[in-house]
């Protein structure tokens, strides 16, 4: 079947302001050519990101209704607590009040000067809290992982030999974690294979070191395990979760993914002494341990959420929309990152735009672009977002990848919105000899992106 049937009814709408190419020019010049400073209501469709920006279920809002408000041992507390622990089977499960507030607390208490956290590949906030801490974040993800046009169906695999080589290396002692990210947002939305999950465990029980998922996008790992993994073809998507997280020691999750809300996340490990200081520092900085930074009615939402995502029939649809824009894609030439991800398409900025080096962005160009030609926000996952800067040589490394991430809301735009990103995106890949790469005007010492200022180089 062609159509994508989207596996619900709408019951609510949300009105769409549509926009000139001429307002949005000024628009954009007024922004500092940074999308993030753009008011949503200028924005036709916003593939900005796939966090926070789902649509809730008539069950979920009923959920925010009955939700207990109660500041300790709140029934939606002990609501979220059994589902994220049936998923799970972790014993500490703390909320947060999204993902990197649970990276913080966890990092505060693990890492500092002189370790090392290695993952298949960390986002953005992952690595920053790392950082913060002056530990050392590294990225060990497959060769095949960094090739945007090789297909292969878990690029998101850490490199088990590194992995290895890099523990003896550094020292056991110096690792107090080892993350991996599912799915590998940075490396295009690449899941990671329960095998790979399951020998990185065994390399890091050698030598006593925890492993940690970033759990964000873990339903949707799950579906790809069941369709390209062999063994997993008749498990159910909840069956293969668990069997993830069984052989992790604790997890950070951002709620606004998966769990199919707007706001929340958790903190999950087995060891009890560090839950016992991570609920320590959510008392001085979240708030108490059963609501942890978020109301009543959001911990129902979530629970609620979780229920929901693991369903095959919206994991289907899901998947099949990265899919559907790949393909299209494959139709009309444009060069994107190989196979689609889960919760996005990542367009690829050095194959689409040879023409501008890399110390201009041209994910960058083509980013802004697509706002202009169609009022699509996407988001620059490229030398802006991870490129470095020696202060003292001045050289500039760039990442191994310059990508546009055009990440797909959950439950949120219909196949037609799709078909119009696609006729945008043909638009600006037809003029793409006319892109000018860009220049920054302001950057902040972390997370530039978010704050950045540019101009056009002429
Ligand atoms: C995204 C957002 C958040 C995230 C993540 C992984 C694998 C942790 C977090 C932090 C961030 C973002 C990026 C660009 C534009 C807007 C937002 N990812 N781990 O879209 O979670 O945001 O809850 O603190 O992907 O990928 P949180």
């Amino acid at each position: 079947m062609k159509t994508i049937i989207e596996p619900f009814r709408i019951k609510m709408v949300e009105p769409i302001k549509m926009t000139t190419r001429e307002q949005r020019e000024e628009i954009l010049h007024r922004a500092g050519y940074n999308l993030f400073l753009i008011n949503a209501e200028e924005i036709i469709i916003d593939l900005l990101t796939d966090s926070g920006t789902a649509a809730m279920s008539h069950n979920q809002w009923a959920g925010i209704m009955r939700g207990d408000e109660s500041y300790a041992g709140a029934r939606s507390y002990h609501r979220f607590f059994e589902k994220v622990q049936e998923i799970t089977n972790f014993k500490h499960i703390i909320p947060t009040h999204q993902g990197r507030a649970a990276e913080r607390i966890l990092f505060e208490l693990i890492a500092g000067p002189g370790k090392y956290v290695p993952s298949n590949t960390h986002f953005d906030t992952t690595r920053a809290n790392i950082e913060y801490q002056a530990a050392e974040a590294v990225d060990l993800v497959i060769p095949e992982g960094k090739d945007p046009q090789l297909i292969h169906p878990f690029k998101g695999n850490i490199d088990l030999t590194r992995l290895e080589n890099f523990i003896r290396h550094k020292g056991a002692k110096n690792i107090p974690a080892c993350m991996l990210t599912i799915t590998n947002n940075s490396g295009g939305g690449q899941p990671v294979s329960m095998e790979n999950i399951r020998k990185t465990k065994e390399i890091l029980a050698r030598y006593g070191i925890p492993l940690f998922l970033d759990a964000c996008r873990f339903a949707e790992n799950s579906y790809f395990i069941k369709k390209r993994e062999p063994g997993y073809e008749n498990k159910s998507c909840k069956e293969i979760a668990q069997e993830m997280f069984s052989y992790a020691d604790g997890c950070t999750m951002s709620a606004k993914k998966d769990a199919l809300v707007n706001i929340g996340g958790f903190l999950a490990m087995n060891d009890d002494d560090l839950a016992m200081k991570a609920r320590n520092v959510l008392i001085v900085t979240e708030g108490f341990p059963t609501y942890g930074g978020l109301a009543g009615r959001d911990l129902e939402a979530i629970a609620q959420g979780l229920e929901e995502v693991l369903q095959e029939d919206y994991l289907h649809y899901r998947i099949r929309t990265a899919e559907y824009m790949g393909e299209h894609l494959d139709l009309i030439g444009v060069p994107y990152l190989k196979p689609p991800g889960g919760h996005a398409i990542y367009l690829d900025a050095k194959a689409f735009a040879p023409h501008i080096p890399v110390e201009q962005f041209p994910g960058q160009a083509i980013a802004c672009q697509l706002y202009t030609e169609g009022g699509i926000r996407s988001c620059e996952i490229g030398g802006i977002m991870f490129g470095r800067t020696d202060p003292q040589s001045g050289d500039y490394f760039p990442p191994a990848m310059e990508l546009v991430r055009l990440a797909f809301p959950r439950r949120v735009y219909t196949q037609s919105h799709f078909d119009y990103v696609l006729e945008i995106i043909e638009a600006v890949y037809q003029k793409r000899k006319a892109l000018r790469g860009f220049r920054f005007t302001y950057q902040a010492p972390v997370l530039r992106h978010f704050t950045a200022k540019f101009e056009v180089v002429r």
